[in-house]
């Protein structure tokens, strides 16, 4: 055969074997589409967690970051569609109210945030009003027809109502569905002070199968890879062995 045939050989043989061994994904299983379930709410059920106090007016020296956890189990697949919102049974303005699912008398000191069971952290209310009291039945989701949790004022307090969060929850679409989530709050400023007492996560599951490498490779395909290595093998071999036979003559 004509060395030229020969290389060509090796390189075809080679670019198969590479194909073969990793380079083509799973196309079964790439193509699928989302399977969506449905969307299933969990509520914090514990006692109520008090939100220290900062220590100054500063908002340099913030109370500890405090935690409501649940936990969140049975759902099929990652997630989907995350909402979350304070909830409460009767809503109102009042001071120090236990029927409120956050009280708190100047909820502007106030940072809260969701983390997921991957511990990402993603901030829903970022001192938001000028200072009204109390979050009640408000409900964050991206979403929402409603306005940003950011435009409330203080005569809408306690915040009833649905609102986008502050920071996209969709940063969590794709995570680990089940495990615990929670919701933080840390207070910046000192002189008002409240707790987390009821609040909820929804969440949306969905089962999205992913483009996959391909899995190990078989004894075929192995023995192909050594197949087209002998092959370069070989054909750098010859034109070796040709080169040392032009040197000579
Ligand atoms: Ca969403
Ligand atoms: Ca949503
Ligand atoms: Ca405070």
């Amino acid at each position: 055969m004509q060395p030229i045939k020969i290389r060509l050989w090796a390189i075809v043989a080679t670019i198969s074997a590479v194909l073969l061994l990793g380079g083509v994904p799973d196309t079964a299983t790439s193509q699928a589409a989302c399977t969506v379930g449905t969307p299933t709410a969990f509520s914090y059920s514990g006692s109520p967690v008090a939100i220290p106090d900062a220590s100054d007016l500063s908002g340099n020296n913030p109370g500890a970051q405090v935690a409501a956890p649940l936990t969140v189990s049975g759902l099929v697949g990652t997630v989907y569609d995350v909402n979350v919102s304070i909830d409460g049974t009767v809503c109102s303005a009042t001071a120090g109210s236990t029927t409120v699912g956050l009280n708190h008398t100047f909820v502007n000191d106030l940072v809260i945030a969701l983390q997921s069971p991957d511990g990402t952290v993603v901030t829903v209310i970022n001192h938001t009003d000028g200072g009204g009291n109390n979050f009640c039945q408000t409900v964050l989701d991206d979403e929402s027809a409603g306005p940003s949790i950011q435009s409330v004022v203080t005569a809408n307090a306690p915040f009833i109502g649905s609102f986008t969060p502050n920071a996209a929850l969709s940063t969590f679409d794709g995570e680990t569905a089940n495990g615990t989530w929670s919701l933080l709050a840390q207070d910046f400023f000192a002189q008002d002070t409240g707790s987390i007492r009821a609040w909820t996560v929804t969440i949306t599951p969905a089962t999205c199968p992913v483009a996959t490498s391909r899995p190990i490779p078989t004894l075929g395909e192995w023995a192909l890879l050594l197949f087209s290595a002998l092959f370069a093998g070989l054909v750098w071999w010859r034109e070796r062995l040709g080169r040392q036979r032009l040197y000579k003559n």
